[in-house]
């Protein structure tokens, strides 16, 4: 299924993940911190900068390559993944509509692991409406000022800068309005609400990112005025890619505890998966998981290829997000008891699965996609 290259990529990854994440995995759950120096050591190893084209100093990798280290990282801890993402969210609106300029400073930043990016689109009010917004952008000549409210950012307490995406036209009908802008969260205006308490992913920190009069330069307008919305769609596209990984590494990492338990517990004189209720369980879960593979996967190829994408990553990530909550109750409720105890990775996994099927666009909002695509409007 996979070349030499990628092959090569999986067992760098794999190995990395293993050393690494793995064993770290649960005190990043319990301290919401990763292990000291992880950071470095991912921006060292280059795995953050897969899809940064070279002459930004990434690795001009592509999105198999991508795809495929979110889902070993994934495997083992779902937090550590989202230091993955300059080669999605935070990457992508670049490296598709960013300027020289820009790319020079932001992307590159990146990808020498100086600066950490975020995405602004969701507001208290506007989840998966996207196109309802109300954070402005208003033009006074020589900059925008931008006012509103971003919640649910990853990397927001942590980000040195967000695109973020504000109305610059109010009168513009639908989602015409919408223009998209880098904005440092250094400046003046610029503050982050507190750190988000969350059921699961603990260690990929969440927060609001608040805008009061903030004066946003001209050239750090993204693409052009009014074009934010299809900027928005076209990242989460490809974002949809990674999330369906790192959707597809949990899916995995559930199969690989339900095994190892399964092999090591002993009930009725005989390890658990000698009985044939765990042996279907398990040929169950593990050809779905396959099954994810090669959407994600699919998705990923159609991507290098320069092809359109919106419906396939939109099935990648509705059926993997749908799979990881799935394989992660079928895998702890193997586990019996001991699933339900913080002893064992799988309790971890079931609280980190649950935001598969709702960050980066909803199962239903992908249903939505793939429906509009298919059917037609
Ligand atoms: N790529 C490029 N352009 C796209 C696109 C895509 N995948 N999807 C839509 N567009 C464009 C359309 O072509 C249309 O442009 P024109 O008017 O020039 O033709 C415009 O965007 C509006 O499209 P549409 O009418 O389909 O927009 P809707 O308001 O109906 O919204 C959904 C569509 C629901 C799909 C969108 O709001 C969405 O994806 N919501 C979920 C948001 C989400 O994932 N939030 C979580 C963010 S976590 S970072």
């Amino acid at each position: 299924m996979l070349d030499k290259k990628h092959e090569m990529i999986r067992k760098l990854a794999s190995e990395f993940a293993e050393k690494e994440i793995e064993p770290y995995a649960d005190e990043a759950d319990t301290t919401g911190e990763f292990h000291e120096g992880l950071r470095e050591k991912v921006i060292k190893s280059r795995f953050h900068a897969i899809t940064i084209p070279k002459k930004y100093g990434g690795c001009g990798g592509d999105y198999l390559a991508s795809a495929i280290v979110t889902e070993e990282f994934a495997r083992k801890d779902a937090s550590a993944s989202s230091m993955l993402m300059p080669n999605s969210l935070s990457g992508a609106p670049l490296i598709y509509f960013g300027n020289e300029e820009q790319n020079q400073k932001y992307l590159r930043g990146m990808a020498e692991g100086k600066l950490i990016g975020a995405f602004g689109i969701t507001e208290p009010g506007s989840g998966s409406d996207a196109g309802s917004i109300t954070t402005t952008a208003e033009d006074c000549g020589d900059y925008y000022l931008l006012n509103g409210r971003k919640c649910f950012i990853s990397n927001g307490p942590i980000c040195d800068f967000i695109t973020v995406f504000a109305k610059t036209d109010q009168d513009a009908p639908g989602v015409k309005g919408i223009s998209a802008f880098l904005v440092e969260t250094s400046w003046e205006g610029v503050s982050t609400g507190k750190l988000e308490s969350k059921m699961g992913i603990h260690a990929s920190k969440t927060s609001d990112v608040i805008f009061e009069n903030v004066k946003v330069p001209k050239e750090n307008l993204l693409g052009k005025e009014g074009q934010g919305f299809k900027i928005c769609m076209t990242v989460l596209d490809s974002g949809r890619i990674t999330v369906s990984s790192q959707a597809l590494g949990l899916a995995q990492g559930a199969l690989d505890e339900a095994i190892k338990y399964t092999k090591e517990r002993i009930q009725f004189g005989r390890p658990i998966a000698k009985f044939q209720n765990t042996q279907f369980e398990i040929a169950d879960i593990a050809t779905k998981v396959e099954c994810g593979r090669h959407l994600v996967y699919e998705a990923a190829r159609m991507k290098d290829a320069g092809m359109k994408i919106t419906t396939q990553a939109a099935m990648a990530k509705y059926y993997c997000g749908e799979l990881c909550n799935d394989a992660a109750y079928r895998s702890l409720q193997l586990h019996g008891g001991y699933g339900f105890m913080k002893e064992y990775p799988i309790e971890r996994i079931y609280r980190d699965a649950r935001i598969m099927s709702i960050y980066e666009g909803t199962s239903e909002i992908q249903k939505i996609v793939i429906a509009g695509n298919i059917i037609g409007k």
